[in-house]
């Protein structure tokens, strides 16, 4: 018997506290059944990291969300990367492998590292200000359209865009339905960002571009993997950031930790990762019946898959619920794993990193100052304001 639970993962008082419920579908079973969505779901680590592993069972191409595009007409054009399989994965991964490769990445280090040294610099100048917006989405609202090559204006439209996408993964909640409010502007305006002759000649949307030249891929399908960076690039990487300023100042003894050693900025990013999750769930769908943990899912059947409830897993994690950049925890699903594993996860921690690594360095007190709002969103976990104070040192 496969339990049959009446949680509700896409609400305010779960996003509020997700952690009770997180324990109780782990407990409950290896898969288990969400009654109020009709949808099954996994939270034990093994359990999320093989469904991940085995994409053969476990189609992304029926929609990584609620919605099942065998069923649905998806709201948007799906996504070439996110929303397919093989083969057709195989070949746009391959492009957004090279785009987004080490190398590439490596290239923008020092322009990154700036950018770092001067947001932090301009921060501690002013003293107090809301770590959400003028920190965690400052900085890659800066460095991520820069290397995409776009131009100056509107780049705030990312996040309205970004929230939409990642509250449409979500049921039709009034979530998702604020997120599209006014989705038109926003919408026609990426849809324009995504053409070659919008983009600089040097980014990663002209490197996409580029594979047009080579024969790799079709113009348009050019655009629809544009369209995935400036999906993927900014309110991923700002809820990184902001569960990484979160931590460090929760944890005052870890943020004393980094500070004393800065190379732990890497380490420390990843954990912030492990424990936050910023990207909290996704959807499979089943291509067969299936067996999970000795239950039948039959052909079909939409999966829950909890990254978040994954990584906090005591059957995986010792002291789970607490934040220790020493640990080991490489094979955290934060970012995935498989042929979906995170393309920008490179650039991701690359940021992280160097955000981090200049608050140890220039900071020597980090402290909240008022009420935490959260931000909330059916995929991402985030805050909406976080009001704090940094003292240099
Ligand atoms: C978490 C691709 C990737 C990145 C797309 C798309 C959207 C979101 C993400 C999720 N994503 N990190 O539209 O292709």
């Amino acid at each position: 018997m496969i339990p049959a639970l009446d949680i509700d993962p896409f609400c305010k008082a779960f996003f509020d506290d997700p952690y009770p419920a997180h324990a109780a579908m782990r407990d409950a079973g290896p898969v288990v059944y969400l009654t109020q969505y009709d949808v099954h779901a996994v939270a034990r680590y093994n359990d999320v990291r093989a469904m991940l592993l085995d994409w053969g069972s476990y189609t992304s191409a029926r929609g990584v969300g609620i919605s099942d595009f065998a069923k649905e007409k998806p709201w948007r054009l799906p996504s070439l990367l996110l929303e397919t399989d093989p083969p057709l994965h195989d070949r746009t991964r391959k492009l957004m492998d090279k785009v987004l490769s080490p190398a590439a990445v490596r290239g923008l280090r020092e322009a990154f590292a700036d950018a770092a040294e001067l947001l932090i610099d301009d921060l501690l100048a002013r003293g107090t200000f809301d770590a959400v917006r003028d920190l965690a989405e400052a900085y890659p609202l800066t460095v991520f359209p820069d290397a995409v090559g776009m131009p100056a204006e509107n780049r705030r439209f990312l996040l309205p865009y970004g929230n939409m996408v990642f509250n449409s993964f979500g049921p039709r909640n009034s979530f998702f339905e604020a997120a599209v409010a006014d989705a038109e502007p926003v919408l026609a305006w990426v849809q324009a960002q995504s053409k070659r002759d919008a983009l600089s000649t040097t980014g990663f949307g002209a490197a996409i571009h580029a594979a047009v030249d080579d024969g790799d891929i079709a113009e348009a399908e050019a655009e629809v993997l544009v369209r995935s960076l400036l999906t993927a690039g900014v309110d991923t990487t700002v809820n990184g950031l902001c569960a990484a300023v979160y931590c460090l100042a929760r944890f005052p003894a870890a943020f004393e930790q980094l500070r004393a050693d800065p190379s732990l900025a890497r380490a420390a990013f990843e954990e912030a990762i492990r424990l936050e999750s910023p990207v909290q769930t996704f959807f499979r769908t089943t291509t067969r019946d299936v067996t999970i943990g000795g239950e039948m899912v039959p052909e079909g059947t939409k999966i829950l898959m909890f990254l978040g409830a994954a990584n906090r897993d005591p059957r995986r994690w010792d002291q789970a619920d607490t934040f220790d950049m020493t640990r080991r925890n490489a094979g955290h699903v934060g970012f995935g794993a498989g042929i979906h594993a995170c393309v920008g996860a490179v650039l991701a921690r690359m940021e992280g990193e160097l955000v981090l690594a200049a608050l140890a360095r220039k900071v020597s007190r980090l402290e909240i100052t008022g009420e935490p709002k959260r931000r909330y969103n059916n995929t991402l976990r985030g805050m909406a304001s976080l009001p704090m104070r940094m003292v240099a040192g």
